[in-house]
């Protein structure tokens, strides 16, 4: 059966896509209806324990590699470089079923549909399900996938700890899940990465299908003000070194910086810690988490020394000691022209419209995308939600990425980039 006819014929089983989604998202979901997988946590044990079933139920070779990154290989035809298809299993804590699970399920489904079919593909296919893809616990973000290309060593990663000072090679020995593997020792000739859109674009205009062509550039800081602990009922306000009054100063900067930069400046704190947190004791130390993104890397640069600028000042104004970490920073990426047209030509060959974009979330595509041609497929998110376990996607819009992941993937295989 030539490639045409092979792209005619198959489609992916959505029940099968459905039914795993939900399992998935019933380990440990929180009574709002979040799903809280936290990476390294016993609830993302439960949901890697799940995946490799399901990956030995289609006889894949699993492979677990030393930061824990999970990869199941499918055999090709020819012995050519494989096609991985990726993204990630942990979630934020308050997470929906969608995020990063959906292009590692849909990942498995196409090489089900493959085997139901019979078609072995030109060459092998990877499915790969990379550790802490979040971030949330242990920093950086994009943290498996990262190692996996090169860009943090393993080491340093293995040594990180979370806010409770736990080691991170601790939890993944606890959890079983410390592979023997080298990281990053399968490079793919391509890799591909389905997920949902989590903003609002194709939502709103109505479109189906994202090809991502590129994604923007990620700025994490740890900003750690030291102010003096005093009582809250007798040090006068102008004798205070409040580290709390500095933290909100910063937390109002932020999003004044963006406003004032317009265009595509985003600006978030999400995390505030205060020490000793008591309702009557001036408070000695923030610790807040800053997230920084632009799609042009001047502009993040522009934004990140305001910040520097900003932070010097209010260290005199408040009499507060000051430290900023950089927690993640990675500049934007360019997607692979090659495996963009291909996606589009595979919504095409469905019929379904399709339009251009770029991410501004972070994914594993783009630490793949600094050791092989990378992309994204995406499917709209309703309302743009994620995060939050509002996620949602419409049914027939997880079918139709999934089946333009099939497509594609096969279509690349076809291609034979990688001989
Ligand atoms: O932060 C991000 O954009 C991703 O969800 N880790
Ligand atoms: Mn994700
Ligand atoms: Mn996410």
């Amino acid at each position: 059966m030539d490639a045409a006819s092979l792209e005619r014929d198959l489609s992916i089983d959505e029940a099968w896509l459905f039914s795993s989604l939900e399992e998935l998202a019933r380990i440990n979901r929180q009574p709002d209806g979040s799903c809280r997988r936290v990476a390294l946590t016993d609830a993302d044990r439960s949901g890697r324990d799940l995946l490799v079933s399901w990956m030995r139920e289609l006889d894949l070779e699993v492979r677990v590699d030393q930061i824990g990154n999970i990869l199941g290989t499918h055999q090709g035809r020819c012995a050519a470089k494989p096609i991985m298809i990726g993204s990630h299993i942990d979630t934020v804590s308050t997470g929906g079923s969608l995020d990063g699970a959906y292009g590692v399920i849909a990942g498995l489904e196409v090489i089900r549909t493959l085997k139901r079919h019979g078609v072995t593909p030109r060459c092998p296919l990877v499915v790969a399900s990379f550790t802490n893809e979040e971030g949330v616990r242990f920093q950086p973000d994009m943290m498996g996938s990262l190692v996996y290309a090169g860009g943090l060593d393993l080491r340093t990663a293995l040594h990180s700890e979370d806010r409770d000072g736990t080691v991170l090679g601790d939890e993944l020995k606890r959890i079983g899940y410390a592979g023997e593997c080298r990281c990053g020792a399968l490079v793919p000739q391509a890799y591909i990465e389905l997920h949902i859109e989590q903003g609002p674009i194709l939502s709103r205009e109505g479109i189906p299908l994202g090809a991502v062509e590129n994604l923007q550039g990620i700025s994490w800081q740890q900003i750690t003000i030291h102010g003096e602990a005093n009582h809250a009922g007798t040090t006068p306000m102008s004798a205070r070194k409040d580290a709390a009054q500095a933290a909100a100063k910063v937390i109002s900067f932020a999003q004044e910086l963006a406003l004032r930069m317009g265009a595509s400046q985003l600006a978030t704190v999400g995390s505030v810690h205060l020490d000793p947190g008591l309702i009557n004791v001036v408070p000695r130390k923030a610790v807040l988490a800053l997230d920084l993104r632009n799609p042009l890397e001047a502009h993040l640069q522009e934004a990140e020394s305001r910040l520097v600028d900003f932070l010097e000042a209010l260290s005199v104004k408040d009499g507060v000691l000051i430290e900023k970490k950089q927690l993640a920073r990675y500049p934007p990426v360019t997607f692979d022209p090659e495996i963009v047209r291909t996606i589009e030509m595979s919504a095409g060959t469905l019929g379904k419209p399709i339009r251009r974009m770029t991410s501004g979330a972070g994914h594993d595509a783009q630490m793949m995308a600094r050791i092989c041609p990378a992309a994204m497929i995406f499917v709209p998110s309703v309302e743009g939600v994620s995060h939050n376990p509002a996620e949602h996607t419409e049914p027939e819009h997880l079918t139709l990425g999934a089946n333009v992941l099939l497509r594609s993937v096969l279509a690349l295989s076809e291609q034979g980039r990688g001989q």
